[in-house]
C-alpha cells in the first residue's frame, strides 16, 4: 500500500477496542468499483445486511458529503435494529471514504471504518482495502467482535465484486455493439 493511503488505515487503538482489516481484489476498474463505493446515500447496493438507508441529515454540498448522517435500517437476524452514520471523508481523488457510528441499536459502539481502492498491479482490477476500529463489546472477547466484524466486512466485499464486475461486463457489452 503506498503511503498515502497507509495513513488513512493507521489508528490510534484503545485496550477497550479491537481494529482489523480486509483485503479484496476485484476483477474490474477502479472507476466502477468506486460507482458503488462513493454511494454513502445508498449503501443497499452491496450491503446486503442493511433493509434500507435514509439521509437524515443532508449537508449543504449534498448527501455524499462529509457530515451527512444516514440511518440504516439492518435485516432481521442480527443482533442490530438500526444504525446512525456519518460520512467522515469522501475523497473522490484519493479513492477513500470512511464513515463513523454515532447511534443507534446494536452492539458496535464507536465503530468507524475506512475504505480504500487502488489499482491493482497489473492495471485490469482493483485492490479494496478495509479497516475499522471499534469498541470491544461487555462480555465480548477482542476476537469474537473482528470475528463478527470482519464476517460482515468480508461478505460486503465479495458482494462489492460481484456487481462490480456485473456492471462492467455490462459496459463492455455496450462497448462492442458500438
Ligand atoms: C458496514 C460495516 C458493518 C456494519 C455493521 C460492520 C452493522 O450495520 C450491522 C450489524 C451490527 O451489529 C452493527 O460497512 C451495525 O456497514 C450489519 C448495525 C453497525
Amino acid at each position: 500500500i503506498p503511503d498515502a493511503v497507509a495513513v488513512y488505515h493507521t489508528y490510534t487503538v484503545h485496550p477497550s477496542q479491537c481494529c482489523s482489516a480486509v483485503v479484496q481484489h476485484i476483477d474490474s476498474p477502479l472507476p466502477v468499483v468506486w460507482s458503488f463505493v462513493r454511494r454513502f446515500d445508498d449503501p443497499t447496493t452491496y450491503k446486503h445486511f442493511v433493509r434500507s438507508c435514509h439521509v437524515i441529515s443532508s449537508c449543504p454540498a449534498g448527501p455524499n458529503s462529509v457530515g451527512s448522517l444516514r440511518r440504516i435500517e439492518v435485516v432481521s437476524g442480527l443482533p442490530a435494529a438500526n444504525s446512525t452514520e456519518r460520512l467522515e471523508i469522501l475523497d473522490d481523488t484519493l479513492h477513500v471514504i470512511s464513515f463513523s457510528v454515532v447511534g443507534g441499536d446494536h452492539r458496535l459502539a464507536n465503530y468507524r471504518s475506512v475504505t480504500t481502492l487502488q489499482e491493482s498491479e497489473d492495471g485490469t482490477g482493483t485492490v479494496v482495502v478495509e479497516s475499522y476500529v471499534v469498541d470491544v463489546p461487555l462480555g465480548n472477547t477482542k476476537e469474537e467482535t473482528f470475528v463478527f466484524v470482519d464476517t460482515i466486512v468480508r461478505c460486503n466485499l465479495q458482494s462489492l465484486a460481484q456487481i462490480s464486475m456485473n456492471l462492467a461486463r455490462e459496459n463492455n457489452e455496450v462497448d462492442d455493439s458500438d
